[in-house]
């Protein structure tokens, strides 16, 4: 019998339903006809709770290997503004998506000043029109909604519009509009990812927003103070200053904690130098509305203990994202909580056997879309494909995009050294000079990068950290070289393609610990 061949479920067990799927008769087909018989007491093989990245491509992938799925989605709107959206998560409606397109408007605006300089005739005085941009990018944003449901029932996904909460390790709560409907299942996968934190302080919530009202705020933000210094603080702060506002970010403790430090405090200069003000080691304390609608935000040093306040038309709390493990009544599953996250093990399954949970909402794992989605897709291998390939949650590449954007791959220095011990672990670094910065003659301060590698033996690369241009697009093809055991010779070793800022990888020739000046002395030798 050939391991991958297809057989009828019907013709393997008595008066099984001609529309049952076909699985794979392969070493595990003894428990996949015990596990069809079982499935015939449950409304579905899977029940994927969250329609964003993680569950949608759970659910489409489990379907493809046979199981039958249902997949619930609903969103809360938000406190303040009572925001809400679309199937398909946080990635298209309140994340990754719009949030590119602000940042390649904010962009745009930079060009097209630049462009003067190029010799193109443009009126210097541009400028934004908020409302139309919001239109612009909440029109994309619908038409992903629009095209997710088509997907979803194309590919036989049984799309609710619920909110679930378990009964039991098998059974489920929806809460749909108007009523409520119990669906029983094998497994579940839970994917409900997570929504911003508010600061506990008065006026929080009733006068600030979090990045689910940006996109789709019906005013301009105008002078926004941006509380918090993760990258999504850091990003939103960028593209509001590239599109003429002026936003302040407060800094509780350190720059993009968990980044590589030196990258962080590059970056943070950076944004600095084109005149966006960082109130360091501060806290807010409270926000009162004032008579002419403006927010009064008083706060105060952490370090001196000195309170201080100041008028702004728009508070954005950038202060972290918490899991929503709240509405689920996990307790009643007996699924463990850990810190309003849920711990999985290296199969992404829960301390209850039938339930597995992908993407945010897991413990301990990278916030980010394409981990969810390949971890979501995996499992579903895994349970419906007869696969066994794991999740690989390491060297996972990562951009930033502020105004000058910053992609890493692998360890920072800090835990290269902690992990390998100062004198194992050599630093490679430059300054560069990106061509299309000297016309018309824009800063290169920042524009700077590092391999982190293995000091002595093969040198490895441990990571490598970019800051400058279209920073995703280069660090994306280094991430796959990284996987793959890139060592200091074959970086050294590989040709450049000039003129770009990728090909500086291939020119870093000066250590950290030589003490050699890292800025450029030409651009091209
Ligand atoms: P989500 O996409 O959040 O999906 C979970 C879904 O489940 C939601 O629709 C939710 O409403 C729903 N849900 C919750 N509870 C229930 C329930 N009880 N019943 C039914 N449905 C429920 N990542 C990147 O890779 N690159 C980026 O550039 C990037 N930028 C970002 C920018 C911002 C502003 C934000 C906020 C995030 C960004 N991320 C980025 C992170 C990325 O969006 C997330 O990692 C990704 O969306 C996680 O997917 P998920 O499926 O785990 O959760
Ligand atoms: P992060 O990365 O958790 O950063 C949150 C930032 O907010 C960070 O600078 C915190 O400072 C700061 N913070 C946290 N609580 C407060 C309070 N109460 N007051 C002031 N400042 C505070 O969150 P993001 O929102 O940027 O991103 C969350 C995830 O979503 C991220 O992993 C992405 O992948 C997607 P701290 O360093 O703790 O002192």
């Amino acid at each position: 019998m050939h391991l991958f061949e297809f057989v009828p479920v019907s013709q393997l067990v008595e008066g099984e339903p001609r529309h049952r799927r076909s699985i794979y008769r392969s070493a595990y087909l003894d428990i996949r006809v015990r596990e069809e018989l079982a499935k015939g007491t449950y409304d579905y093989d899977l029940v994927v709770i969250g329609g964003g990245s993680a569950g949608l491509a759970c659910a489409k992938e489990a379907v493809l290997n046979g199981a039958r799925v249902a997949c619930l989605d609903f969103v809360k709107p938000t406190p303040t503004l009572g925001t809400k959206w679309g199937v398909g998560g946080t990635c298209v409606n309140v994340g990754c998506i719009p949030k590119k397109l602000m940042h390649q408007a904010s962009l745009l605006g930079e060009a097209v000043h630049e462009a003067a300089a190029y010799g193109w005739n443009v009126d210097d005085k541009i400028k934004p029109d908020w409302s139309k941009l919001v239109q612009s990018v909440q029109n994309h944003i619908k038409s992903v909604n629009w095209v997710t449901r088509v997907d979803l029932r194309d590919k036989k996904v049984e799309y609710i519009n619920g909110l679930g909460s378990f009964v039991d390790a098998h059974t489920m709560l929806a809460k749909l509009k108007s009523s409520e409907r119990t669906i029983t299942a094998q497994n579940f996968v839970i994917a409900v990812g997570g929504r911003p934190r508010y600061p506990d302080i008065p006026g929080a919530v009733e006068h600030g927003i979090t990045s689910d009202d940006l996109f789709s705020l019906d005013r301009e933000p105008g002078k926004t103070l941006v509380v918090g210094a993760g990258y999504i603080g850091l990003e939103c702060a960028g593209f509001l200053k590239g599109l003429g506002y002026e936003p302040t970010v407060m800094v509780r403790s350190i720059v993009l904690r968990g980044f590589d430090q030196q990258m962080a405090e590059l970056v943070a200069s950076s944004m600095e130098e084109r005149g966006i003000p960082f109130l360091r080691k501060s806290v807010p304390l409270s926000v009162e509305k004032q008579d002419d609608g403006k927010l009064l935000v008083k706060y105060k040093n952490t370090e001196t203990g000195e309170e201080a306040e100041e008028l702004f038309d728009t508070v954005l709390w950038a202060i972290g994202r918490k899991g929503l493990v709240e509405d689920l009544n996990l307790s009643n599953a007996g699924v463990s909580v850990q810190k309003d996250k849920i711990p999985v093990d290296s199969q992404e399954t829960t301390n209850v056997p039938n339930i597995y949970a992908v993407g945010d909402i897991i413990y301990g794992k990278p916030e980010l879309t394409p981990v969810a989605v390949l971890a979501g897709r995996l499992l579903a291998r895994r349970l419906y494909g007869g696969a066994t390939q794991r999740m690989d949650y390491n060297d996972v590449a990562t951009t930033v995009f502020t105004p000058l954007e910053y992609a890493c791959v692998g360890l920072s220095e800090e835990d290269a050294v902690k992990q390998y011990g100062e004198d194992e672990v050599e630093v490679f670094h430059g300054y560069y000079k990106p061509t299309e910065f000297f016309i018309p003659q824009k800063s290169v301060r920042y524009c700077y990068l590092k391999a982190v590698a293995e000091r002595h033996g093969d040198q490895r690369v441990y990571g490598l950290h970019y800051l400058g241009p279209v920073a995703g697009e280069v660090i994306q093809g280094f991430a796959a070289a990284l996987k793959s055991g890139l060592t200091v010779n074959t970086l050294m070793n590989t040709v450049g393609i000039h003129p770009t800022t990728a090909e500086e990888f291939t020119r870093l020739s000066i250590t950290k610990r030589s003490g050699l000046d890292p800025t450029p002395a030409s651009c091209c030798s």
